[in-house]
């Protein structure tokens, strides 16, 4: 049994589609990041970064003791290693996938989060970064848009672990001011996965778990006030 340690994100998306796709049993266990369970003692034994996803797989492939993993990218990997399925067992397919998959951590998920945090939070509207951010989703929009080009169905052909990571952070397309039309290609992989029954069934899971999906002042204040005493 895997333990999930969840919010209702992108980054905890990522999981969820992950789990339903391969039909793994999971335990969910809510992490309410807008009142500020992330910096709870146990949880950041699992996850020293105060940051959803994380899990605790009970039966690793090796030995009896369970293992935790933190960090989206590492826990679709080690999922994906563990049943050798959403990463081409070859060793370019390997390595494509792990390069869409650095991509999207170190790119389209940290850029966008800008994007939402200028555009839709900072208190004072600042011309220049909502510009910078805007522009730069659009280029990494624009860099995907090219990989889906040639006619592949999904990012290196098969559905993979790249797939999982970077949907949910175009799911928000608009609130990033993207037109999505724009990039024909982006926009017809999108609809594929939107219609996969497991990513259909991720996104229900979310809505039991956060009925009301809001950012309030009170959340503001816990998520954007951060500084090293909150790991303490
Ligand atoms: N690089 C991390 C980022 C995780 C992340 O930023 N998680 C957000 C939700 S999407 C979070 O837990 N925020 C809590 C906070 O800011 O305190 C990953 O991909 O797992």
């Amino acid at each position: 049994m895997i333990d999930l340690y969840y919010w209702t994100t992108p980054n905890g998306h990522k999981i969820t589609i992950f789990l339903e796709e391969a039909a793994l049993p999971f335990k969910l266990i809510p992490v309410n990041i807008s009142t500020g369970d992330q910096f709870k003692h146990e949880f950041l034994k699992i996850s020293p970064n105060n940051r959803i996803p994380a899990i605790v797989d009970h039966k690793p492939l090796e030995g009896n003791k369970p293992i935790s993993i933190f960090e989206s990218g590492a826990i679709l990997l080690y999922l994906a290693d563990k049943i050798k399925k959403f990463i081409p067992q070859d060793l370019r397919g390997r390595n494509e996938t792990l390069q869409w998959l650095f991509w999207q951590m170190g790119g389209l998920g940290p850029m966008a989060g800008q994007n939402h945090h200028f555009v839709q939070y900072a208190p004072e509207k600042i011309p220049y970064a909502m510009t910078r951010y805007i522009k730069e989703t659009s280029r990494l929009y624009g860099v995907l848009n090219k990989q889906l080009s040639d006619g592949r169905d999904y990012i290196v052909g098969e559905y993979s672990i790249a797939d999982m990571a970077s949907y949910p952070w175009i799911v928000p397309h608009k609130r990033q001011e993207q037109k999505i039309e724009e990039f024909p290609y982006l926009h017809k992989w999108f609809e594929r996965i939107r219609q996969r029954p497991a990513t259909i069934k991720a996104y229900d899971v979310a809505k039991t778990v956060n009925v009301a999906p809001s950012v309030t002042e009170e959340s503001k204040k816990i998520l954007f006030g951060q500084d090293s005493k909150v790991v303490k």
